[in-house]
């Protein structure tokens, strides 16, 4: 079997979930893993604070600014694609991306929205064509257990009602055929645990990659 290096292409790999589920520490655990076993990584999170789009993204989730629940949508949008580009050219290259959250937590998050009317299948749209992950890791873990670890942050969305709306249709996503990318994992156990549960899927996944293709509807 080809790897995906000697076929001279990086793996896509993303990680989503809830706040405080364990991405960030999870995602570093794993680029420098796959480094020590000779790959080349580079971590991407998103959203991506550091562009124009992304600086307009963080006054938002500061509550530092208001915006209308579809413009700031398609600013999350907009900041995954002003990055597509470059994670292409490094896949290309035979990079491996790991991506802290992606389109999913974009669908997610504003469809879980209180009081706006924005639908999971409207929310998805922006998403289609961008480059459609090998491997997408949903890091699980119960809403009472995330407010656990530390309680949640000030900013927009840290709080249990939006979580476990997050949750539940995270969980919905997941269930469609056609994602079958996504991976669940149980997030609840110990890091050390988390990431060796993380490590056999990621190369499992890299062992295999054929073309990369763009998100569907
Ligand atoms: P993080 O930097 O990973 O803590 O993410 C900041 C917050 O923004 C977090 O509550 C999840 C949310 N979020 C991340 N990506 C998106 C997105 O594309 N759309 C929306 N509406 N929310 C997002
Ligand atoms: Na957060
Ligand atoms: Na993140």
């Amino acid at each position: 079997d080809p790897t995906c290096e000697e076929d001279g292409r990086g793996a896509l790999v993303v990680v989503e979930g809830l706040d405080r589920a364990g991405k960030s520490s999870q995602c570093e655990i794993l680029a420098r893993r796959l480094q020590e076993m000779g790959h080349q990584v580079r971590y991407v999170r998103f959203p991506d604070r550091s562009t124009p789009i992304g600086k307009l993204i963080d006054n938002y989730l500061r509550g530092q600014s208001q915006l209308d629940d579809h413009s700031i949508h398609l600013l999350f949008s907009a900041n995954r694609w002003e990055a597509a580009r470059s994670i292409q050219e490094d896949i290309a290259n035979g990079v491996s991306v790991i991506v802290d959250r992606y389109s999913y937590s974009g669908a997610v998050y504003s469809a879980a929205k209180g009081n706006s009317n924005l639908s999971l299948q409207w929310a998805w749209q922006p998403e289609v064509g961008l480059p459609r992950p090998d491997l997408c890791l949903f890091l699980s873990i119960s809403t009472e257990e995330a407010a656990r670890r530390g309680g949640f942050g000030v900013e927009r969305y840290e709080n249990d009602t939006m979580q476990k709306r997050v949750r539940e249709l995270f969980l919905s996503l997941i269930e469609l055929p056609h994602n079958d990318e996504i991976c669940v994992i149980d997030a609840g156990k110990s890091v050390g645990e988390v990431a060796g549960d993380i490590l056999e899927p990621v190369l499992e996944c890299m062992k295999n990659v054929d073309a990369i293709g763009p998100l569907r509807k």
